[in-house]
C-alpha cells in the first residue's frame, strides 16, 4: 500500500512538473513576442537625431576658420528630425539685414538653448536651459540655415541648441551659415566661401 501511494505521489507531482513546464513554456513564449513587438514598436517612433559641433580655428588648427562637423547629413524623408548643435566658438553679432537670421524658422514649436562650460562641455550647464523662437542679434555666434527649406536657427556662443523640424521630400538642400564669421572685411571669406566649414549639404532620402 505504501509503495502504491508513494507510486501514485509521483505521479502527481510529474503531471505538476509537465503542467507548470508547459505555463512557464508559455509564459516564456509571450515574453519573446512581447518583447519582440516591443523593439518593433521603438523603432517605429524613434525620432532621428542627428549631432553636429561647431568647432574652432583653434580645435582645427587651421586658418581657415570654424567648421560644422559634420557637414554633410543624411536624414529620412518626411520625418521628425532631432537636431542637436554644440558650438564651441564666440560671438559674431548679426548687423544689417542679417539680423533676421536671429529669428528661428522653419522648425516645430522653439529652440532650446544650453549655455555650456566649453572646458568641460558634458559638466553641468552654466544656466538654466532657455528655450527661444529669437535672439539678440548682438549675441549669435553661428546660424543654421537652409534657405531652400526656409529653416533657421540661430546658435549662441559656447552653447548646445537642439530643435526639431519635419523633412519633407527626397532632395539634396543646401545648409550655411548666414553670420560673417569668416575672414575679409565683410567676414564672408575665409570659412563662409569654403565648402566644408561654414556650408554644407543636407540630404533627404
Ligand atoms: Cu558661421
Amino acid at each position: 500500500m505504501k509503495s502504491a501511494v508513494a507510486g501514485l505521489t509521483a505521479i502527481v507531482a510529474a503531471i505538476i512538473f509537465v503542467v507548470v513546464g508547459i505555463i512557464g513554456w508559455s509564459v516564456g513564449r509571450g515574453a519573446v513576442v512581447a518583447s519582440v513587438g516591443a523593439v518593433a514598436v521603438q523603432v517605429q517612433t524613434t525620432v532621428p537625431h542627428i549631432y553636429l559641433t561647431v568647432a574652432t580655428p583653434d580645435m582645427l588648427k587651421t586658418d581657415v576658420g570654424p567648421a560644422v562637423l559634420p557637414s554633410a547629413v543624411t536624414v529620412p524623408a518626411n520625418s521628425d528630425v532631432i537636431v542637436t548643435i554644440m558650438n564651441f566658438d564666440d560671438v559674431t553679432p548679426l548687423t544689417g539685414a542679417y539680423t533676421k537670421f536671429a529669428i528661428a524658422a522653419g522648425i516645430q514649436g522653439k529652440f532650446t538653448s544650453v549655455i555650456v562650460n566649453r572646458a568641460n562641455p558634458n559638466g553641468p550647464a552654466t544656466a538654466p536651459a532657455q528655450t527661444l523662437a529669437a535672439v539678440d542679434p548682438a549675441i549669435v555666434s553661428h546660424t543654421f540655415t537652409i534657405p531652400s527649406l526656409h529653416l533657421n536657427v540661430p546658435l549662441l556662443a559656447s552653447s548646445r541648441t537642439t530643435f526639431t523640424f519635419h523633412t519633407g521630400a527626397a532632395g539634396t538642400f543646401e545648409w550655411h551659415c548666414q553670420d560673417p564669421c569668416g575672414t575679409g572685411p565683410a567676414g564672408w571669406s575665409g570659412a563662409m566661401s569654403v565648402q566644408g566649414y561654414m556650408g554644407g549639404e543636407l540630404t533627404v532620402i
